[in-house]
């Protein structure tokens, strides 16, 4: 979540500075006070104190004043995080897994539910979210064109220049090694089970995955 959570950067320091601004401090919650309801209701579903909230949400508003965030805008932020590489793809991959209603664009709430699990989840939690950013076209299982759409993507965002040691060949020798640990059963696609099963048991997958979660 690195490139995302960039962006309030900043906000995190203010957070850190109880003495801030009062008119700052008035404005956000003015900002907040259209949506009490479902600042409580976001509360209760995530890992965010209500003070946190009210911080991202104004960090929200100002990066995104439509009050949603479009596909477009993901891969702007990606852009800036991975000057070197083509993020576009990955960009969009990453949108379809915030934006799980699959409404074409991501409200603070899909927003908030994505960080609190990638920021603050359990394992399971994570590896859940992982397992749908994956399943690319959302119908249950990974394939292995999936996952192969997924590790390209990841290594066109960064770049060659980045990392000119990797062989054009690389990507799909991931993906081989990847997949045939995770399907257990060798019927060419992988289960949320086989997935969670396979990542908890093998450190060298775990540590890949963290890896690529760095990216997120
Ligand atoms: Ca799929
Ligand atoms: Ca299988």
């Amino acid at each position: 979540m690195g490139a995302v959570m960039g962006t309030f950067s900043s906000l995190q320091t203010k957070q850190r500075r109880p003495s801030k601004d009062k008119i700052e401090d008035e404005l956000e919650m003015t900002m907040v006070c259209h949506r009490p309801e479902g600042l409580e209701q976001l509360e209760a579903q995530t890992n965010f104190t209500k003070r946190e909230l009210q911080v991202l949400y104004r960090g929200f508003k100002n990066e995104c004043p439509s009050g949603v965030v479009n596909e477009e805008t993901f891969k702007q932020i990606y852009a800036q995080f991975f000057p070197h590489g083509d993020a576009s793809t990955y960009a969009h991959y990453l949108f379809n897994a915030f934006d799980t209603t699959q409404a074409g664009s991501v409200k603070f709430e899909d927003f908030v539910t994505a960080l609190s699990i990638l920021l603050r989840g359990t394992v399971h939690e994570k590896l859940r979210w992982t397992f749908n950013l994956y399943d690319i076209n959302k119908d249950g299982y990974i394939n292995k064109e999936e996952m192969m759409d997924i590790v390209k993507a990841i290594y066109d965002m960064m770049g060659k220049y980045t990392y000119p040691v990797l062989k054009e060949d690389t990507p799909r020798q991931h993906v081989d090694v990847f997949f045939q640990k995770m399907d257990k059963n060798k019927d060419g696609i992988v289960t949320l089970d086989e997935f969670l099963e396979s990542c908890q048991e093998d450190d060298n997958i775990m540590r890949s995955l963290q890896l690529f979660q760095n990216v997120m």
